[in-house]
């Protein structure tokens, strides 16, 4: 073993939470272990929210240890009540099953074809668990008065919850203890509302298999932002894993815009740099804040490690020419990624003179404008500054004939698509 992987979490400041911190440094300090991390199929992307805890499992990964991804198709038809005010509504097992389905896949992504990670389904045990034995073996551990304690359950009772919502954290508690019996998994971490569930498990576990059984729990802090609002989400709502919702330009110029006060704190939660590369890079941050090196640097390895080289030199080119006003240096792809969030107006094929042109996609409010504004270089097509009333453009000679992007002013750009 290198490193021990709980001394590197801890100067990540990436533990929240441990149920023995001495035990666990010791165990991984030893031999490799199995460890989970379980998420629910509510939806058919992750966030980078998400993100956080399977890093971790990837550090742990790296440091010689086995992780085993769950993915909740059992745990994702009930519902976690975790950090929820109120009731969640069941989603149909139809749409838990497309949704396991697209997560395993980005995991897949994500952890590669390593023999050293493994990703099991708790649908597979979970659902052929009785009634009858479920109320026998595993309810019978429960007490009534522990479960309402804890802080997800308690902060619930006013608004109320099922007893289906109830009864989640049983179900998390046998994942731990299959995956305890059948591949020795001994850590389960997650992020700080899991906590509830996780020491749930750990309870259970030992009841069933002795009080001295060696399972640990371990979560990762809330990610907060210095200014205070909330960490991964923007005006346009979540940073998706996604590529179709949230594009890789989107998702790089995610990381690039971040705050001098949490650029440090991310380099340290989202990349593999080490300790030397990240002080560095603290250390440009305190010198030469204004070159946002930092920056760069956290939005290139982020970007690379979600989407892969080939998307991140594309998030970069895109970024250079919408500095430049080089637009013809795109490709199609590449320019409705750049564009995807401009104004987007209707225009046909036909060869017309430009002042029509601007009135008829309605980018100008009358001719009288439009030329003005040509006269005086505010117009450009494609990154050219036509000053020529009288100049004609034509659709189809730009991006394989689908569109044109105008720009009118400093910054206000127009995909204008042709029907
Ligand atoms: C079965 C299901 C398990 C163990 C865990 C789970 C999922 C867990 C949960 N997790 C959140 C989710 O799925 O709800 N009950 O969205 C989410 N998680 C990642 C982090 C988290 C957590 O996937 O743990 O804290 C977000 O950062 O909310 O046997």
């Amino acid at each position: 073993m290198q490193t021990n992987i709980i001394d590197e979490l801890t100067w990540r400041d990436a533990i929240n939470q441990q149920t023995d911190a001495d035990g666990l440094r010791e165990l991984t300090a030893h031999k490799s272990i199995a460890l989970y991390c379980g998420v629910d199929p509510t939806g058919d992307s992750m966030h980078i929210g998400h993100l956080i805890p399977f890093m971790m499992m990837k550090r742990f990964q790296l440091a010689g240890h086995h992780p085993y991804i769950v993915i909740g198709g059992g745990t994702g038809s009930i519902g976690d009540p975790s950090g929820r005010k109120s009731e969640r509504q069941l989603q149909t097992m139809a749409t838990v099953q497309h949704n396991v389905a697209a997560l395993s896949s980005q995991m897949k992504r994500l952890f590669g074809d390593d023999a050293n990670v493994s990703m099991v389904n708790n649908y597979d045990w979970l659902s052929k668990i009785s009634l009858l034995d479920f109320l026998r073996d595993y309810g019978k551990l429960f007490n009534i008065n522990t479960m309402l304690a804890k802080d997800v359950v308690a902060s619930r009772l006013d608004v109320g919850i099922s007893f289906t919502e109830f009864t989640y954290q049983i179900l998390q508690s046998v994942d731990f203890m299959h995956l305890y019996r059948t591949h020795d998994v001994q850590l389960q971490i997650g992020g700080a509302d899991q906590w509830g569930n996780i020491t749930s498990g750990i309870d259970m576990i030992r009841k069933i298999e002795g009080s001295e059984t060696e399972v640990y729990g371990l979560t990762i802090p809330l990610m907060l932002k210095a200014d205070g609002t909330k960490f991964g989400k923007t005006a346009g709502g979540a940073i998706w894993l996604d590529p179709e919702k949230t594009t890789p330009y989107e998702f790089y110029q995610f990381w690039l815009n971040q705050d001098d006060r949490d650029v440090v704190k991310y380099l340290k939660y989202f990349t593999f740099l080490d300790e030397a590369e990240i002080n560095d890079l603290a250390e440009t941050v305190r010198t030469t804040p204004e070159k946002r090196v930092a920056q760069r640097r956290l939005a290139e390895e982020v970007t690379r490690f979600v989407h892969g080289q080939v998307e991140l030199d594309g998030a970069q080119k895109i970024t250079e020419v919408l500095f430049s006003g080089d637009i013809k240096s795109l490709d199609v792809k590449e320019a409705e990624q750049a564009f995807q969030k401009a104004p987007t107006v209707d225009i046909t094929a036909e060869t017309k003179n430009i002042v029509d042109f601007l009135v008829d996609a309605g980018i100008e409010t009358s001719k009288r404008q439009a030329r003005e504004d040509v006269q005086n270089g505010a117009i450009t097509i494609n990154g050219d500054r036509l000053r020529e009333t009288t100049s004609e453009i034509n659709p189809s000679e730009s991006f394989e004939g689908k569109f044109v992007i105008v720009r009118r002013g400093k910054k206000k750009y127009f995909l204008a698509r042709v029907n």
